[in-house]
């Protein structure tokens, strides 16, 4: 019988796509890059690195500002390819779209925008025990700044939330529930449906942090009906500098707006200013303009993968990964939720993740070490950070076997 490895190289065929990523032919201390840090960021293909080019060569001007040619061409590239974000999560129109420079900045809006504003002291904010810093620290600053109080959802040694504790955390005091949709630490896939049922129960706005989510699979922002939905260009193939908040119009509409400056007004005088309209009131100051062009481009080249072949050979990869790390002696993996993305963290009795990384990396393997910026997590399990084999749909199954070589030297130079 085939296995499900051999069933998913049939009908994908990894070497074409691998072809389209420069990067990926590259040879680091003299062997071939094996490149397992995708959870961290993603390698570009050449139509992303292309589209910069093109732009700089060919169309490099400010937008929103000027009527002549050059701004014209920059404006229209930058505004289809809000239009392109907007069709990827199915907002419901273009102007939910707002450009951030990543994750991180998109939250802080959030956080000091609704959060700064309309949370009162006792307030409960929820996220969840497995949230990267970046859904942590944004909450406890405007926890301070206004007496709101954050609550953390629980998690179960297989690194999958405890959804009774749920029921428990999300009441009447609860205004937010801002939770990752996937793990960056531990390759969960959250059962968001279920808990934000609980919020929308209590009346409380939801915060999806995608940034691991949308690099894997689909993700309709309509169907969740989650009232804002985040996440990073840079680790969807797209580049960095460029980020995502998803925002329902209604909501966008209220909140005030996050930082002041040019793009963001419509009349300023010294006495007074009255603001852009949503999204642009959220956008000050000229933006990344090639950057948002260019994740436009990541998107075009999603778009042109069959989702569910992408699906059936990610998964393969993480079987595959999975069973090999285990048949390991020492190794230890941190995360073993039944739904996962292909991101495997994990240890090696009596070996310290940094070493372990620095020997993978002679042999050209980039993995990363350390706590994934998710230090809760860490303590959780007691770790002092874990190594991290994070998986794209160009990575390979001898790439992986390469990785295990690799441990097994670790393991022999290290004792
Ligand atoms: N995680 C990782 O190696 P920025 O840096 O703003 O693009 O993304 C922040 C962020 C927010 N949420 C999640 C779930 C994330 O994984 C990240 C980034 C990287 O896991 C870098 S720390």
């Amino acid at each position: 019988m085939e296995t499900i490895e051999e069933k998913a190289k049939q009908i994908f065929d990894v070497h074409a796509i691998r072809a389209d990523f420069p990067i990926l032919s590259a040879t680091v201390n003299g062997k071939p890059l094996v490149y397992f840090d995708n959870g961290a960021t993603s390698q570009k293909p050449k139509l992303v690195i292309d589209s910069i080019v093109n732009y700089y060569s060919n169309t490099n001007s400010n937008i929103h500002r000027g009527v002549h040619h050059l701004s014209q061409l920059a404006t229209d590239a930058y505004e289809v390819a809000r239009s392109k974000v907007s069709h990827f999560i199915n907002a419901k129109s273009s102007s939910e779209i707002v450009f951030t420079k990543g994750t991180t900045e998109a939250i802080n809006l959030v956080a000091q925008t609704w959060g700064r504003n309309y949370l009162k002291p006792g307030d409960e904010i929820v996220v969840t025990a497995m949230e990267h810093h970046a859904n942590i620290v944004p909450w406890q600053m405007v926890c301070e700044q206004t007496g709101a109080v954050l609550k953390v959802i629980p998690m179960d040694l297989n690194g999958e939330l405890i959804l009774e504790e749920a029921e428990k955390i999300i009441g009447l005091r609860t205004r937010m529930l801002a939770m990752m949709h996937v793990s960056n630490a531990l390759g969960t896939i959250n059962p968001v449906e279920k808990v934000m049922e609980m919020a929308r129960k209590v009346g409380a706005l939801i915060l999806l942090d995608g940034a691991q989510a949308v690099p894997h699979f689909k993700v309709d922002v309509q169907a969740l009906d989650c009232d804002f939905y985040v996440f990073s260009s840079h680790k969807m193939f797209g580049p960095s500098g460029v980020g995502i908040l998803y925002g329902k119009e209604r909501i966008l509409a209220e909140i005030p707006p996050y930082q002041g400056g040019g793009d963001m007004i419509k009349t300023v005088t010294f006495e007074k200013t009255t603001y852009n309209d949503a999204p642009f009131k959220f956008e000050a100051g000229t933006p990344n303009i090639e950057g948002g062009i260019a994740l436009g481009a990541a998107i075009d080249y999603i778009n042109e993968m069959n989702h569910d072949e992408v699906l059936n050979y990610e998964n393969s990869l993480l079987h595959y990964g999975t069973e090999a790390l285990l048949n390991i002696d020492g190794v230890r993996i941190i995360g073993q939720a039944v739904q996962k993305v292909p991101v495997i963290s994990f240890s090696i009795d009596g070996l310290h993740p940094y070493d372990v990384g620095f020997i993978l990396d002679k042999q050209g393997i980039a993995v990363r070490t350390g706590h994934h910026c998710a230090q809760p997590v860490m303590d959780f399990f007691k770790v002092p950070g874990t190594i991290r084999a994070s998986f794209a749909f160009y990575n390979t199954i001898e790439e992986i076997d390469s990785m295990i070589s690799a441990i097994h030297l670790a393991k022999k130079m290290l004792k």
